[in-house]
């Protein structure tokens, strides 16, 4: 890992991870094996006493995986970061190692359906209780906090609000209570924002997103800052069997090659996006942080070093209308899941935010005609014309109704 240190994050996205191999070849093989020999009785069981260093069994360490771990570690400047199987399985790693019944999460009211769900119903079969507050309004968590708060969870930018919330200010709070501030970079990835330089001290992501960003992997990553963290969260982990597998690993790995010149063309992309569609007639407002209309705006600018691929907007019309949007574009594919080179569109409150129930989303904003976009890296003229067509239809239909 040390001979890249000195390297720019975007020579470091071409470089991390990669070790010498048998015959020399430039990228990591992959280690399709399910186990590995050993030379000896005494070895193998050296092996399983962590005496000896080397392979035993692919769902506790395997090369290729490694590799992409070692890859990851070093693009957020953590420590050390284990694979995972999905990025749901990454947060249920997290909380299944760090949490025991009678503990406390704070969470951000906006986060990916799913994360909400496995708090409110599965941790608290098991003793955990949650409370959702507006992370990105100063004084919410400080609030929600409890003497039995061991974590306190934030997605920044958050799926599917765009809210923003403020990573310093928010360790300083969790820390003062002696809690872990758990980051889900998915939105950014570490080509933009970096959280542990702001005190956070796990990071995850769903890698099926931009860090993959080819829309052909499901797959999640936890990012720790010391051995005893990572000890801890490999043990779990183990245990759960959600690991990420050697192909899959491989092709994150790759992706990871092209991920800071991808997200600048993401981000160059959006913006111009964000700012057609603000100007537009039939949009009450867009979310995005490269916009100065956007509540957090500044705190953005502290700690992320461009705006991302994800913009929210909600139109005049309501559900109506953003049936008509989704069911008119062409370009845009109508598909959950973002970060990926192709642009998507979907509907959280139908789709990705639906499990969470009407009240929830109510609670965290989410309304009926909130529409969400993860714009891709195709030429920006073709993803405005796409919209500007779809929204067309929008007035048409209405003059048909009148
Ligand atoms: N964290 C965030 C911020 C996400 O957006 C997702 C998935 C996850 C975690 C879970 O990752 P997975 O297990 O799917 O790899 N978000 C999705 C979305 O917005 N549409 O489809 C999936």
């Amino acid at each position: 890992m040390s001979r890249n240190k000195n390297l720019q994050f975007d020579s470091k996205c071409v470089h991390s991870g990669i070790s010498d191999y048998e015959f020399g070849p430039v990228v990591p093989p992959i280690y399709q094996t399910s186990t590995f020999k050993f030379e000896s009785a005494e070895q193998g069981a050296a092996l399983f006493k962590g005496e000896a260093e080397g392979y035993i069994y692919t769902r506790m360490k395997n090369p290729t995986v490694e590799a992409m771990e070692n890859a990851i570690a070093e693009l957020e400047g953590g420590h050390k970061s284990l694979g995972c199987a999905s990025g749901m399985a990454a947060i249920n790693t997290i909380f299944i190692s760090l949490l025991q019944s009678g503990d406390h999460v704070v969470c951000s009211k906006s986060v990916y359906g799913p994360t909400l769900t496995l708090l409110q119903s599965i941790m608290s079969k098991f003793g955990v209780e949650s409370t959702f507050v507006d992370t990105d309004v100063d004084g919410e968590i400080e609030k929600a906090m409890k003497p039995n708060t061991k974590i306190v969870y934030i997605e920044t930018p958050a799926n599917p609000m765009i809210t923003i919330t403020n990573l310093e200010a928010a360790s300083k709070i969790a820390h003062k209570q002696g809690a872990l501030l758990v980051v889900d970079n998915t939105f950014m990835s570490p080509a933009l924002q970096q959280p542990f330089k702001f005190g956070v001290d796990v990071v995850l992501h769903s890698m099926t997103k931009f860090l993959n960003g080819h829309a052909d992997v499901v797959a999640g990553i936890v990012v720790v800052k010391d051995e005893e963290m990572y000890l801890k969260m490999r043990k779990t982990l183990n245990q759960l069997g959600g690991v990420i597998d050697p192909l899959n690993s491989f092709l994150v790995h790759r992706g990871l090659k092209t991920l800071s010149i991808r997200m600048q063309r993401h981000c160059e992309n959006a913006q111009l996006v964000a700012e057609y569609l603000e100007n537009h007639p039939e949009v009450k407002w867009v979310r995005y942080p490269g916009l100065r209309s956007h509540p957090n705006y500044q705190v953005g600018l502290k700690q992320h070093s461009a705006p991302g691929g994800m913009i929210s907007f909600e139109l005049k019309g309501g559900f109506k209308a953003g049936e008509v949007v989704m069911n008119s574009v062409k370009l845009c594919a109508l598909a959950v899941s973002l970060g990926g080179v192709e642009t998507l569109i979907q509907h959280p409150a139908s789709m990705t935010h639906l499990s969470m129930g009407a009240e929830a989303r109510k609670d965290a904003g989410i309304t009926e005609g909130l529409v969400r976009l993860s714009v891709g890296i195709e030429n920006v003229k073709d993803i405005i014309e796409d919209i500007e067509q779809a929204l067309v239809k929008i007035s048409m239909l209405e003059k048909a109704e009148a």
